[in-house]
């Protein structure tokens, strides 16, 4: 029982549902150490949006609604972490989800779906084709999702998948509290903030996009500006860290 005026109280309910989940099947061991290290990450950033990770938030929105056919991958974590985020999504942006593990199995595969289906997210099925030029279970993908789409928004991706998605020719929007990492500096877009928090952003600036009906024009972004802005905002941090 995590008492709620702990100083930590988010951070440790998240830590238990990631436990919970990862019991269950749905997120693989080696996702808690994943999970450890974007929280390093997070602490580094404040554990709060930044400016500019909102501005990509934006952008992002604009991506998914301007698509002619939008993909949200899904892996154990990002389950685990943004179920109902990603069913409200997927409503707004008419996007396609499609699960994609890195450990996978077939069994969490399906683990997976139900618990998102149960969230009310309509996950993709059928046939599964090894899409992608590499050399693990990531090169798979269901043949009506990823290989059709033009935006695929990967959270908490590997970088040699996200590279392999870039290279195809896709527009690719990432969520990585890692800013050094592969995936966010090949992306196109990287939103350089925590899951929980970066997605009800995605879906409140979809929503006064649609409801405003409209979707402006991408204007020419540089994903470099989001990566060094992250980084700088840590480095002034991590500068007045004891003062
Ligand atoms: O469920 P599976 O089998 O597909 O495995 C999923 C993991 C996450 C284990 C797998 O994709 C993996 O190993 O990922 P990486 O290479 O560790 O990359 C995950 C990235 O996400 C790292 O850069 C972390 O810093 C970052 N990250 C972790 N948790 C969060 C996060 N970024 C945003 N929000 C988080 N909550």
């Amino acid at each position: 029982m995590i008492p709620k005026d702990h100083p930590r109280y988010k951070s440790l309910i998240i830590r238990e549902r990631l436990s919970k989940c990862a019991m269950s099947g749905i997120v693989s061991l080696e996702g808690l150490t994943a999970h450890g290290r974007g929280e390093a990450f997070d602490y580094l950033i404040g554990e709060k949006t930044t400016e500019s990770a909102l501005i990509a938030e934006k952008i992002a929105a604009n991506l998914l609604i301007l698509a002619n056919k939008p993909v949200i991958s899904v892996n154990g974590n990002t389950c685990a972490l943004a179920a109902e985020a990603i069913a409200e999504l997927q409503k707004i942006t008419g996007a396609y989800v499609e699960v994609n593990l890195f450990h996978r199995t077939e069994e969490r595969v399906l683990k997976i779906s139900n618990f998102l289906e149960g969230k009310g997210v309509s996950v993709l099925k059928g046939n599964v084709v090894k899409y992608l030029p590499l050399s693990h279970d990531r090169a798979l993908c269901f043949t009506e999702g990823i290989p059709k789409a033009d935006v695929v928004l990967v959270p908490l991706e590997d970088g040699d998948r996200c590279q392999a998605l870039v290279e195809m020719g896709k527009t690719v929007i990432t969520i990585d509290l890692n800013p050094l990492s592969r995936t966010a500096r090949c992306a196109r877009l990287t939103i350089v903030d925590e899951l929980t928090r970066a997605l009800p952003n995605i879906i409140r600036y979809a929503k006064e996009i649609k409801e405003r009906n409209n979707t402006t024009e991408i204007e020419e972004f540089d994903n470099f500006y989001f990566l060094q802005n992250a980084i700088d905002n840590m480095i002034t941090r991590l500068n007045c860290a004891l003062d």
